[in-house]
C-alpha cells in the first residue's frame, strides 16, 4: 500500500526504517478513531485510563468534569453509574475503570498490560477485583473513621495489604519485568493512599511492616508515563478532603 510516511503519530514499534507495515499502521489507525476520556486529574481510576492510553500511545482528548455539577455528556455516557472515568471510542462509551482497561487492551494491542496466559489474566483480574473491593474501601473506612472504630479499620486495611505483599514479594511489578494491568489497578498507592493518609493521619502502609509493597510504590513511581502524569499530591489531598466534608455535611442533615 502505497501510504505517505507520516511516522510521526505511530508508536515506536512502528518506527524501524524500511520495516513499516502499512496495512498494520492503517488498521491500527482505523481503531484509534477519536477517542475522549471523562474524568477528574485527582481521582485514581481515571489515572489508571490516562496511564494505558499513555502506554500505548493512543492520543485522546481530556475532559474534565465537575462531579458537584455533572455535565449531560456525562449523564448521557454513564447512566447508570453517572461515574467517571468514561472512555468514549468513536462515540460510544466503555465505563469502570477496569472493565475500560482490558477494553483498551483488546483495542490497541501492541504494548500489552494483560498477561498472555489466561490463568495469569484471571490471577490478575481476581487480585484487581480485591484491591477495589477490599484495600481501596477498607482505606477509605480508616480515613473516616474516629476514635477506636480507626483503630479496627486500620487494623482491617493492613490485614488486606498484607495479600499484596505476599503477591509482589520478590518481584519488581506485578506484572513482573513490566508494569501491567494489576499494576495499574494498584497504582492509587503511590500517591492516593499517601493523601488518604495524609487526611485521616494515620500510616497504613507501613514499611516495615509491607517493605515489598512500599519498595514496589517506589517502583512504580519511577516509570516515567507513570511519574508525568500523577497529579500534585496536595490536589488529591484537597479531592479527599473536599469528598469526606460533603459525606459528612449530607449525614449531618440527615440527623
Ligand atoms: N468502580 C468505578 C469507580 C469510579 C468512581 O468512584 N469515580 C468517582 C471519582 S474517583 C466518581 O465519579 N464519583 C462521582 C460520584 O460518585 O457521584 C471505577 O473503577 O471506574
Amino acid at each position: 500500500m502505497n501510504l505517505p510516511r507520516n511516522r510521526g503519530s505511530f508508536g515506536p514499534h512502528l518506527l524501524i526504517e524500511d520495516e513499516v507495515d502499512w496495512d498494520q499502521v492503517v488498521q491500527i489507525n482505523t481503531r484509534i478513531g477519536e477517542v475522549k476520556l471523562l474524568g477528574t486529574q485527582s481521582s485514581f481510576p481515571c489515572a489508571r485510563i490516562i496511564w494505558a492510553l499513555k502506554l500505548k500511545q493512543v492520543q485522546y482528548e481530556f475532559i474534565e468534569e465537575d462531579l458537584f455539577n455533572k455535565s449531560p455528556l456525562l449523564l448521557k455516557m454513564n447512566p447508570i453509574y453517572k461515574k467517571v472515568p468514561v472512555l468514549i471510542h468513536n462515540d460510544k462509551p466503555v465505563a469502570e475503570s477496569l472493565v475500560i482497561l482490558e477494553y483498551i487492551d483488546e483495542t490497541w494491542k501492541p504494548n500489552p498490560i494483560l498477561p498472555e496466559d489466561p490463568y495469569e489474566r484471571a490471577t490478575a483480574r481476581f487480585w484487581a477485583k480485591f484491591v477495589d473491593e477490599k484495600c481501596v474501601l477498607s482505606s477509605w473506612e480508616a480515613m473516616k473513621s474516629e476514635g477506636e472504630e480507626k483503630k479496627k479499620a486500620i487494623d482491617t486495611a493492613q490485614q488486606m495489604f498484607e495479600h499484596l505483599e505476599k503477591q509482589i514479594k520478590g518481584k519488581k511489578y506485578f506484572g513482573g519485568e513490566q508494569i501491567g494491568y494489576l499494576d495499574l489497578a494498584i497504582g492509587w498507592m503511590s500517591l492516593w493512599l499517601n493523601a488518604m493518609e495524609e487526611v485521616g493521619q494515620m500510616k497504613l502502609l507501613v514499611p516495615e511492616k509491607f517493605p515489598s509493597l512500599s519498595e514496589w510504590t517506589h517502583n512504580f513511581i519511577r516509570v516515567p508515563v507513570i511519574h508525568e502524569s500523577l497529579p500534585p499530591l496536595e490536589n488529591v489531598v484537597s479531592y479527599f478532603q473536599g469528598g469526606l466534608d460533603y459525606l459528612r455535611s449530607l449525614s449531618a442533615n440527615k440527623s
